[in-house]
């Protein structure tokens, strides 16, 4: 196969879905040499089924808010690839949701959950619903309507949908009675990220974040170097930059930045406890503004209006928010202002120039589908826990998070590995995946 005929037949059919086809070519670029290496991979077109969702779901989600006025949504769907286990992966609720983004994150989602070590598919949902201002009861009744539709779609051995962006613990509990309701059904095995007392796994809110520090060791590790005294800059302030602070503050690192979308925190001091507890508060008020931190804090954190996190100096960045929040102009000033280290928390969170820059200029980096799988993995252990009808302790599900982590690392050292002996952490995350995924569809026949 030619990739790049692969990728102009694709951005033939889909033109309009610009995220997909970003996330299809760096997947089909880095696995290219390794597929040629497999006729059997070519007889049977791999990677043109791959490429096609088994399915896509979508649906109409009416409501009615907090001053009586109807409100229409779209819902999604995308069951994109079931070879090596039922589908699985998380709901986004942002204004920006449209079917190009769910499909990238659905493939992503494939290969990343491949790379977990644990049989789960690659699956995406979401809605174009805007949590920013919306009350406690609008995000119920939202959630609600949005459940009377995918209840069909899901269950705990065929689909398992989880939380994202704009959608946490609160969210899946109000869709999870949904469920209950509507498929009269009480297997809590139907969504991850369930509040610990009703099935939820204990360290799953945490397990996104504390999964890329435990990648970051690894790959520090693997260079010679630790995180002690470091500078990390994160960006956002949701569940995944709230874990990353929390692990990076335990592991003797120093958070200096945190940002939203209106402009960045500068935190001279790092951050405290205090503080920390303080992001689960901006982030349930769904004011989504992080100079409510520098008000709260005052001295402690400084505010810059229209500024991202890249602009603060630090060793080491992650970018914990959305797609594509960290350009190449990015790049360039976090590695003039002494950036050593870049691993992605959000998924697909660098721009390809920015990626081109960090691998061509000695920064390290690492993919969020390898950083980031911590959170998913931790839903695996969650959908096990719950067919098994008991709990594992904090310490069980950390252990087992560690030995992924390190797993995920060891998979990408040994797929990225170059001829210099340096590691492309893109090519290995990405081969490691698809060797998974392409075999278990080799075995399986032509579906
Ligand atoms: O991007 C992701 O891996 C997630 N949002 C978590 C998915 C999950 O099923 O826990």
């Amino acid at each position: 196969m030619k990739a790049a005929e692969i990728m102009a037949k694709l951005q033939a059919k889909h033109a309009e879905e610009k995220e997909f086809l970003q996330a299809a070519e760096e997947v089909l670029n880095s696995i290219e040499e390794i597929y040629n290496q497999h006729p059997e991979f070519e007889k049977a077109h791999i990677v043109e089924r791959l490429v096609e969702p088994d399915r896509i779901f979508t649906f109409r989600v009416a409501w009615v808010d907090d001053k009586g006025e109807v409100q229409t949504n779209i819902g999604y769907r995308v069951q994109f690839n079931a070879a090596i286990g039922p589908y699985k992966g998380g709901l986004r609720f942002h204004k920006a949701v449209n079917l190009s983004m769910l499909k990238f994150l659905g493939f992503e989602q494939i290969f990343k959950n491949a790379l977990t070590t644990l049989p789960m598919g690659g699956a995406k949902g979401g809605s174009d619903f805007d949590p920013v201002g919306k009350s406690d009861a609008e995000i119920m009744r939202f959630c609600q309507a949005f459940m009377l539709e995918l209840w069909k779609c899901i269950g705990p051995d065929t689909d398992v949908p989880a939380g994202d962006v704009g959608v946490g613990g609160r969210e899946i509990g109000y869709m999870y009675g949904m469920y209950k309701k509507l498929a009269r059904e009480y297997n809590t095995g139907v969504l991850t990220g369930k509040g610990a007392t009703w099935g939820g796994s204990i360290l799953r809110p945490e397990a996104t974040g504390f999964g890329a520090l435990y990648f970051v060791e690894n790959l520090l590790k693997e260079h010679g170097k630790d995180i002690k005294g470091k500078k990390v800059a994160l960006s956002g302030f949701g569940n995944v930059a709230w874990g990353a602070a929390i692990k990076t503050n335990q592991l003797g690192g120093k958070v200096v930045a945190i940002s939203g979308p209106d402009g960045v925190c500068e935190l001279p001091d790092g951050i405290t406890d205090e503080m920390i507890d303080y992001m689960l508060e901006m982030r349930s008020s769904n004011r989504n503004k992080v100079e409510d931190m520098a008000t709260k804090f005052p001295g402690k954190a400084k505010f810059t209006a229209g500024k991202k996190a890249w602009s603060v100096p630090c060793d080491i960045a992650l970018p914990c928010a959305f797609q594509n929040e960290l350009s190449e102009e990015d790049a360039k000033e976090l590695k003039a202002n002494g950036c050593w280290c870049c691993c992605e928390v959000s998924n697909m969170g660098c721009q390809p120039g920015a990626i081109h820059f960090f691998q061509t200029n000695g920064v390290y980096f690492a993919p969020g589908k390898a950083v980031n799988a911590g959170g998913v993995a931790t839903s695996g252990l969650e959908i096990t826990q719950n067919a098994a009808h008991l709990a594992w302790s904090g310490e069980e599900v950390d252990a087992k998070l560690h030995w992924i982590m390190k797993s995920i690392h060891e998979q990408c050292v040994k797929y990225g590995r170059k001829a210099d002996g340096s590691i492309d952490y893109v090519k290995g995350a990405n081969v490691a995946g698809f060797m998974k995924v392409a075999t278990a569809m080799l075995e399986q026949g032509i579906l």
